[in-house]
């Protein structure tokens, strides 16, 4: 049998629902996925493979105006993403109109790759006929080898994703082990399971400065002689006022964060977690280059 691949960058403001398309694709919650913009921060490889054909999809962070230094190496990572591309989804929210984020994008891959638009949250339209005209706008903006209207929440639209990709596979090696998923080390992927119960259940201001580290991974029996895993933590915030914040009230916010990422990280690895969170504060980190390279989001 000949093998096939094809690379998939997805693209697209923040918000618009990309991470949860990688996770659906792939059929794994492999990215954290919030209801925040700029919840992603780094790209994020997402494995499928089906039959000789290995997908390589790449999720990467919203398009924005970069106010900070990690902000700019998150437009990094979209830029290089958008150069090494041999296909793209160029994901947008289907109820919102088109902004400088999409004709940038769109401007970028011009005549070059393989780009196709997703219409997302289409669950959110009654009246689908309003698609219509969002479509002629997005249209208008560059040149889309396929406009498909999707909706992640509803699963809607995706089998014409994998359609219009398997179509552009074309012969080569896998590059990643058949069963694999995620090219994400272990520790990131229980990092971002954290970050992400701390961004859904802390409001506005303080989630974008959240960091959040693994200081130390001890398997081992409990006295009833049941595996367990020993996870320590350190959530990260820029300020001592965000720092109570998080831990809440008696301790309370802390603790909802920590049973909420427990419960996923007990799921996700198969094995009873126990889950010690510590809190501390970097000011002003987004603007450090050191700080965000220890955070591995450089
Ligand atoms: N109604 C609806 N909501 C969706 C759909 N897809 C994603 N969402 C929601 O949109 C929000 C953003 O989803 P993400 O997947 O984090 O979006 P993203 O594009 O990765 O965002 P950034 O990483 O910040 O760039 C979340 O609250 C999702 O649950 C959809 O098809 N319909
Ligand atoms: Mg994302």
């Amino acid at each position: 049998m000949n093998t096939k691949n094809v690379f998939v960058t997805i693209v697209g403001r923040p918000n618009v629902g990309k991470s949860s398309l990688l996770n659906a694709l792939v059929g794994e919650k492999i990215a954290a996925v919030s209801a925040k913009p700029q919840t992603t921060r780094t790209r994020i490889t997402g494995v499928l493979t089906k039959d000789e054909t290995q997908y390589v999809f790449m999720d990467t962070p919203g398009k924005h105006k970069a106010k900070n230094k990690l902000g700019e190496h998150m437009m990094k990572a979209v830029s290089d993403s958008v150069d090494e591309s041999e296909a793209a989804l160029l994901m947008c929210d289907c109820t919102k109109p088109v902004s400088d984020a999409e004709r940038e994008l769109a401007a970028a891959f011009k005549n070059r790759t393989h780009v196709v638009l997703l219409l997302n949250k289409i669950d959110l339209v009654e009246d689908k006929s309003e698609l219509l005209e969002t479509l002629a706008e997005y249209s208008a903006i560059g040149k889309f080898d396929e406009v498909i209207p999707i909706s992640v929440k509803d699963g809607d639209g995706l089998d014409m994703i994998m359609d219009y990709l398997s179509k552009h596979a074309a012969e080569g090696p896998h590059y990643f082990p058949d069963d694999s998923f995620t090219d994400q080390p272990e520790r990131v992927l229980m990092a971002e399971m954290i970050r992400e119960k701390a961004l859904n259940a802390l409001s506005e201001e303080v989630p974008h400065g959240i960091a959040v580290t693994i200081e130390s991974l001890d398997e081992r029996d409990t006295a009833a002689g049941e595996p367990i895993l020993d996870i320590r933590a350190t959530v990260y915030c820029e300020r001592e006022s965000h720092k109570g914040i998080i831990i809440g009230k008696k301790g309370a916010m802390l603790r909802k964060i920590g049973s909420e990422a427990r419960a996923e990280l007990e799921s996700f690895f198969e094995i009873k977690v126990n889950l010690d969170i510590w809190v501390k504060v970097k000011e002003g980190w987004r603007n450090k280059e050191a700080l965000i390279k220890n955070f591995g989001l450089s």
